[in-house]
């Protein structure tokens, strides 16, 4: 299917990104959707948003030692969508999903709600049988089942718990659920849970065993502390800070990272517009992470 039919690419793209998908190695697609969002809606401006700040960064981190300018990535744009039915956006986001990966492009997706991440997780799994999964997110996300939709915001890491072959999904500062959920978080020794100050060093240790494993990160920008990112629908207290973010992405530099997703950016409920500069730097870290062509220091 060419990528026309898929998304709609007239808006705004990532800044930097290529025009054309035939040499590069990374593909962005926006899934502007927030249909089962609980509390309050409008994670579907989250992609726009993020395009439209992140023309405001520069191009150099000095943390990674890495600059976009050395990376070919594309923007596909955002994916076309004739239904609110949770299910079917699912599809078309592994239909999108696959694009990319035929094209051999990392996929990278910008939410819109959690829920789009079970489709990312259908298509990938099909090509890495072994995939594991981290997730940086407030909440558990573990419910079967939320306001009757399997396939709610509420229920994503159960449902890809499903879809992975090696059941593995490292949790990384969940802080909010049901008792249900957290008894699931106990008993499951195939979930890896990290608390608020734990060390870098406890995830380094966990994370060993999966060295030569392709990983799936999906950043529920939940995950950061609601005074540095208050744009979100359900935020939660006893978050994380910048940077902590990037001592963790610092560590899964090092790692196999075949693709990620950043959801949850509901950019108009904060006017100061910061949580959208956070959701864009945090995009421009991940483009990095999954680039391994500039692994060599720049200087
Ligand atoms: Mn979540």
């Amino acid at each position: 299917m060419i990528y026309k039919n898929l998304f709609n690419n007239e808006g705004p793209v990532f800044m930097g990104s290529k025009k054309n998908f035939s040499n590069c190695s990374i593909g962005i697609f926006g899934v502007n959707y927030d249909g089962t969002t609980s509390f309050k809606p409008g994670t579907r401006f989250g992609p726009t948003a993020i395009r439209n700040v992140s023309e405001s960064l520069e191009t150099y981190c000095p943390f990674l030692n890495k600059d976009l300018n050395l990376i070919n990535y594309f923007d596909a744009g955002s994916l076309k969508l004739n239904s609110s039915n949770t299910h079917a956006i699912i599809k078309k986001v592994k239909s999108g999903t696959n694009f990319l990966i035929n094209n051999n492009l990392k996929p990278i997706i910008l939410g819109g709600e959690h829920s789009i991440s079970i489709g990312v997780i259908e298509a990938l799994v099909e090509k890495y049988p072994d995939l594991i999964m981290i997730q940086l997110d407030a909440h558990a996300d573990l419910r079967n089942s939320y306001q009757n939709n399997k396939y709610s915001h509420a229920c994503t890491i159960r449902r890809c718990l499903e879809l992975l072959p090696s059941k593995k999904v490292i949790q990384i500062g969940i802080r909010s659920g049901t008792q249900e959920e957290f008894a699931v978080m106990k008993n499951n020794n195939q979930l890896i849970k990290f608390n608020t100050g734990d060390s870098i060093l406890k995830i380094q240790n966990l994370l060993e065993p999966f060295k030569n494993h392709p990983i799936y990160l999906t950043v529920d920008l939940d995950w950061f502390d609601p005074s540095l990112l208050p744009g979100t629908g359900t935020p939660e207290p006893g978050g994380f800070f910048w940077h902590d973010f990037e001592n963790i992405i610092g560590l899964l530099n090092t790692f196999k990272i075949i693709g990620c997703d950043i959801v949850e950016l509901s950019p108009d409920i904060d006017s100061s517009g910061i949580s959208s500069i956070v959701a864009a730097k945090t995009t421009r870290s991940l483009i990095m992470t999954l680039d391994k062509n500039t692994l060599k220091e720049l200087f």
